[in-house]
């Protein structure tokens, strides 16, 4: 059932129980399991000794990676201009690729508090960073650990809590750090000497190997701290990637023109905006010795307390890649033009950005030939997936935030054998709100009537005939904040998106995905398009009263953001 009445005083401590908190399912695991027992022994005697397919196979098993900021761009399934990532790419080759899954607010924590719930942010209230989120809330690991599950997670979650119906975790602290990482573990805190990619691969790996119980169904979570920012790639990666020159995107000089005062306004621009010392990996004593104003206030110590993580060792080998860099730099940079500029520092992030991405698709390649080796592929979903897009250069941009499609897009590979046709696409709109309801679908768990998902399992299974889903709802809360991307909700379907600015501004965009794919013109006033404004407006009314989202929230949580 949807919520549709007041919003709360406070959230999300003190949420009004009844109105948030889920209901808790008892799904009686040990009844099930002997059922599902009793059963198989008895069409296993009936059948004479060859029971029917379908029943023999046990629940499957989930794993499910997640990068963090990973582009769609940047995965050679989707466009193969940029990295090729093989081992990525063959969960694709042997399941499905969605080519236009999305989330619901392009967030790291909110994200994952989506994906833990299958609610939108409003109802869950983790609707930015900062807030913490509201343990009380179920989250599906919760739902299969009592189905009888066991289940793992290893890598960053990014809220501050520990997760809830885990046997196992050790996740990174808050965004975490990617050399040398401590982690917070059920059994206490650890810091682990190495390169944090490698290292949460090392750690699930050691889980398969040496912990999983085999005599029950497993939920395991890989998730990727890379290719957050600020991009620090393995030794053997940016000794690799720092060589490279990559294709500009064709929006790299965008001067926002034709858009609203958001795409203006925000900080997100790789020349203006993106740290000199901080991204591009230049000395602060370099920036002072060239006369270079700082992108930030932080930039030229951005890369400070990272440097001191470093081993002698590593520092050692870091600095014979980026000392001749920051020569080369210096030599060029009094005839550089500001546009060389921009490609300059384009460059330099598509090299550490990319060669962070390169460590985790060779991890993803570890774990699927692990389980080809031990029979394990057969019965397990594997999925790929982002907490959200990012811009690698489009309109000038990094970071993601906007319902602008590179960050509002995401990657969503999966394989199912057996179930999922191998080298199969789907472009159904499917989002981040989807997964507790798939994956507790595909393990026969029944998921809470307030999850506001949908089952993606039919679409898997190749019958896009139920789908009905026709637009996607978006809301973007974080403001005023770095980046600096105004608040904004929206509706999206196949043909246009249509999105409200609001809090500082009262601004409408609207862009035609079809004759306009790189949205580069706000059509919402052009005449030709009041039949389709007009329309948009009533699907995004009704979305926002079929998922409880208001007004009243919106004032709810500027407020609460403002205390
Ligand atoms: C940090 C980054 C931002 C990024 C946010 C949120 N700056 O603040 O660029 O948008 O995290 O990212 S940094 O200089 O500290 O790297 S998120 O993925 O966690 O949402
Ligand atoms: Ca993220």
């Amino acid at each position: 059932m949807l919520w549709m009445g007041q919003p709360p005083e406070r959230l999300p401590m003190d949420i009004k129980p009844d109105i948030f908190r889920t209901k808790h399912y008892q799904t009686k695991p040990i009844m099930k399991f002997v059922a599902a027992f009793v059963f198989t022994v008895f069409a296993f005697v009936f059948t004479g000794c060859n029971p029917p397919k379908e029943e023999q196979k046990s629940p499957p098993n989930i794993i499910f990676i997640m990068s963090d900021d990973h582009a769609y761009q940047a995965i050679s399934a989707y466009s193969n201009h940029l990295i090729q990532t093989p081992n990525i790419d063959r969960i694709a080759n042997e399941g499905m690729l969605f080519s236009n899954a999305c989330v619901t607010n392009s967030i790291c924590a909110p994200s994952r508090a989506t994906i833990l719930t299958g609610k939108h942010c409003h109802l869950h209230g983790k609707i930015d960073n900062k807030f913490p989120f509201d343990t009380t809330q179920v989250t599906f690991p919760q739902l299969f650990q009592e189905a009888g599950y066991q289940t793992a997670m290893f890598g960053k979650l990014h809220f501050g809590n520990s997760p809830k119906g885990l046997d196992e975790f050790k996740i990174l602290p808050g965004q975490g750090n990617y050399y040398n990482p401590e982690f917070i573990t059920n059994e206490g805190d650890i810091k682990v000497p190495g390169y944090t990619t490698d290292i949460i691969t090392d750690m699930t790996l050691d889980w398969l190997k040496n912990r999983r119980d085999a005599e029950k169904p497993f939920l395991l979570f890989f998730l990727h701290k890379a290719p957050h920012r600020d991009w620090l790639p393995a030794e053997r990666h940016y000794t690799e990637f720092t060589k490279k020159t990559f294709p500009e995107p064709a929006t790299l000089f965008d001067d926002y023109e034709g858009r609203g005062s958001a795409a203006k306004e925000a900080e997100m621009n790789i020349l203006l905006h993106q740290n000199w010392a901080g991204d591009s990996k230049l000395r602060p004593e370099l920036l002072d010795e060239l006369g270079i104003t700082p992108a930030s206030d932080w930039d030229k110590r951005a890369m400070q307390g990272k440097y001191n993580r470093f081993t002698e060792e590593q520092l050692a080998s870091w600095n014979a890649v980026y000392d001749p860099i920051n020569e080369d730099f210096k030599a060029r940079y009094p005839e550089m033009t500001e546009k060389e500029q921009m490609s300059w520092k384009y460059q330099r992030y598509m090299q550490d950005y990319l060669g962070c991405i390169a460590a985790v698709d060779e991890g993803v390649g570890t774990l699927l030939d692990y389980l080809d080796e031990q029979g394990l592929d057969e019965n397990t979903i594997v999925v790929y997936t982002s907490d959200q897009g990012f811009y690698l250069g489009e309109h000038g941009w990094f970071d993601k935030r906007f319902i602008y499609d590179e960050s509002f897009k995401t990657p969503l590979l999966v394989r199912w054998p057996g179930v999922t046709e191998a080298g199969s696409k789907n472009d159904q709109m499917v989002q981040n709100l989807d997964f507790a309801q798939t994956f507790l679908d595909a393990a026969g768990i029944e998921a809470p009537s307030d999850m506001q998902g949908e089952s993606i399992v039919p679409l898997l299974k190749g019958d896009d005939s139920a789908w009905s889903r026709d637009a996607v709802y978006y809301h973007y809360y974080e403001y005023p904040s770095v980046h600096m991307v105004k608040r904004h909700y929206g509706v999206v379907t196949r043909e246009f998106k249509l999105a409200h600015f609001y809090y500082d501004v009262d601004e409408w965009e609207l862009y035609d995905r079809m004759k306009d794919p790189m949205e580069l013109k706000n059509e919402y006033d052009n005449p030709e398009y009041a039949e389709v404004v007009k329309e948009l407006h009533v699907k995004l009314a009704e979305l926002r009263v079929q998922y409880g989202d208001s007004e009243e929230l919106d004032q709810h949580y500027i407020d609460m953001y403002n205390e």
